[in-house]
């Protein structure tokens, strides 16, 4: 047999399964696609950082003596599209399979499902860079009224042993959350990451990206992600050593003009695969056995990988197609056009999205209790909130991000990923950043001229949603405050979110690409 291996733009790791016991002649080909690039309207950095990382890995698949063809986005006969390159290299090559890995996207893995029966047959490959796979995930999950990260994350730091004393946990708890919700002191200044050298792959890619892309939102001018393994590695090293100790306490807080705090930046790197969940987890319980990081530290970013990180990717392959059409809110409304241009007087908007533009980078915080709890409040509606996320942030993949955007921000999943709404009124962005200082809204008022907005759509979206939340023992004690309320009050404010939402210019129509 003589193969095609397609390799995705992540799946960029030299011991994956797609790479193994492969018979002498085999071709393995990366192919850069306009279709991949524009079906959203991905970040520059994010187009750039995934092409840059294909085309090293492609050197260095030839440099170890592989067979290899690249179609470069440029090539007069790239077909464009992923699945009709793959099947015009195997005729250029005389292949008689396409080999692929499952991909990061479920509507690539139906067009190629339906392909394994084909006169070119396609032969679909696990993903084992994963410590669970979603056959595992279905396993644990059958028979579970309501699955919860908690228990998912339970079961498998007993299955890997990380953090594990024998059979209790390391420091005799699960969860350090409580120690790790602190505000940036004023003081306290972050490291900068690493700047890695452009070399000329990088150039070229810079430069293709900015003919190629000039409209999608975003700039290239901070472009700073690592494209190789060793680079990946550069970055792993830079938070062991400089971050890690004070990641924990500091994980939510947020700053007005620090973008990345003591947050790792790892996340690109593990999904396009030049770092391993495994290495990176392993490497991270290192520093606290050897005594250069504290647990809550430690616990908080393993919980992150080995529990968030796994539990989105089982409920995204196991709830899919349909988990993407649930809208157990009926949010409706478009997104506000300010999130393509930061254009808005609410501080803690304007500068998550800047941070954004700037870096294709704004930390989970920010995209859950910022730009996502303002979306939340506002009824956005999920596919618009979805677009979105998946275009704007370099690392996104819809297997991820869909779960987070769709479940853990707007709860349209109906309580998957958390057992209730992570909404939240102008108090918590004053308590955990400085944004409020700069902004020209009192966080502290509920109605007037100066009042945060989020305060009144936050009692607002509480209202409108009370037949759906308000028996959630979880939101009892909020729902308490809210009945207690006054009428005038309620009404007052109720008449303040209106106005407001009134005011916000939001796309009138919602899906791919309508709505910047
Ligand atoms: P750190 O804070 O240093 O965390 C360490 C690692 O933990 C991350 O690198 C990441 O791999 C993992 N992680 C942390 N939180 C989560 C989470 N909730 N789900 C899965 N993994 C997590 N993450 C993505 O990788 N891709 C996405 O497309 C994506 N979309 C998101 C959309 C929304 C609306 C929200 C609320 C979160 C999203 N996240 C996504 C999760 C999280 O925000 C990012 O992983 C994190 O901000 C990346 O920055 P970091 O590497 O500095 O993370
Ligand atoms: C995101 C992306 C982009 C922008 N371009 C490509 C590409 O040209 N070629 C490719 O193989 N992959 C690309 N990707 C990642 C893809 O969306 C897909 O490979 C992932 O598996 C989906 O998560």
């Amino acid at each position: 047999p003589r193969p095609l291996v397609l390799l995705l733009g992540d799946q960029l790791s030299h011991d994956i399964a797609s790479l193994r016991d492969l018979p002498d002649d085999t071709v393995i080909a990366l192919c850069e696609v306009a279709s991949e690039g524009t079906y959203v309207p991905h970040h520059p950095q994010k187009v750039a950082l995934i092409f840059s990382a294909m085309r090293h890995f492609s050197a260095e698949l030839r440099d170890k003596g592989h067979r290899v063809h690249y179609s470069a986005l440029d090539d007069p006969n790239n077909t464009q599209a992923l699945i009709a390159e793959a099947e015009r290299l195997a005729g250029l090559y005389d292949c008689d399979e396409v080999r692929v890995m499952r991909p990061g996207e479920w509507r690539l893995w139906q067009a190629m499902r339906e392909r394994t029966d084909a006169a070119l047959p396609w032969r679909l490959i696990e993903d084992d860079r994963f410590f669970s796979t979603p056959e595992d995930f279905a396993a644990w999950a059958k028979g579970r009224k309501a699955p919860r990260m908690e228990h998912f994350y339970r079961m498998m730091r007993e299955r890997t042993g990380l953090l594990m004393e024998d059979d209790q946990p390391a420091g005799g708890q699960w969860n350090f959350d409580h120690d790790n919700r602190k505000p940036l002191p004023a003081e306290l200044s972050p490291p900068s990451p690493p700047q890695h050298r452009r070399d000329g792959a990088t150039q070229d890619v810079l430069t293709l990206v900015t003919e190629h892309f000039p409209e999608h939102f975003g700039d290239l001018e901070n472009f700073h992600w690592p494209v190789t393994r060793r680079q990946a590695l550069v970055d792993l090293r830079h938070f062991l050593e400089r971050l890690l100790p004070d990641f924990g306490r500091y994980q939510d807080a947020i700053s007005d003009d620090e973008p990345f705090l003591f947050h790792s930046r790892l996340s690109a790197a593990l999904n396009l695969g030049l770092l391993s969940p495994r290495e990176v987890c392993e490497a991270v319980e290192r520093e606290y056995r050897e005594g250069r990081a504290p647990l809550n530290s430690v616990e908080g970013f393993i919980r992150q990988v080995l529990g968030w990180r796994e539990y989105v990717r089982g409920l995204y392959w196991t709830r899919m197609p349909d988990y993407k059409r649930r809208n157990a809110l009926e949010a409706n409304h478009g997104l506000p056009a300010f999130y393509w241009s930061g254009d808005t007087e609410l501080r803690c908007l304007k500068r998550a999205i800047e941070m954004t533009r700037d870096h294709a980078y704004a930390h989970h915080t920010q995209r859950l209790m910022v730009t996502g709890n303002f979306a939340l409040l506002c009824d956005v509606a999920p596919e618009a909130l979805c677009d979105w996320y998946l275009a704007v942030y370099a690392d996104a993949c819809e297997w991820v991000e869909l779960p987070n955007t769709l479940g853990m921000v707007l709860h349209a999943d109906g309580g998957l990923m958390g057992s209730k709404p992570y909404c939240a009124s102008g108090k918590y962005i004053d308590r955990m950043s400085d944004h409020c200082r700069h902004c020209r809204f009192d966080p502290k008022q509920v109605t007037g001229r100066d009042a945060c907005p989020f305060n009144s759509l936050y009692w607002a979206f509480l209202e409108r949603h009370a037949d759906t939340l308000s028996g959630n023992p979880r939101m009892s004690l909020i729902y308490g405050s809210l009945r207690r309320m006054g009428d005038d009050k309620r009404a007052a404010m109720r008449e303040q979110a209106d106005a407001f939402l009134e005011r916000l210019d939001r796309s009138p129509a919602y899906g791919r690409g309508l709505h910047r």
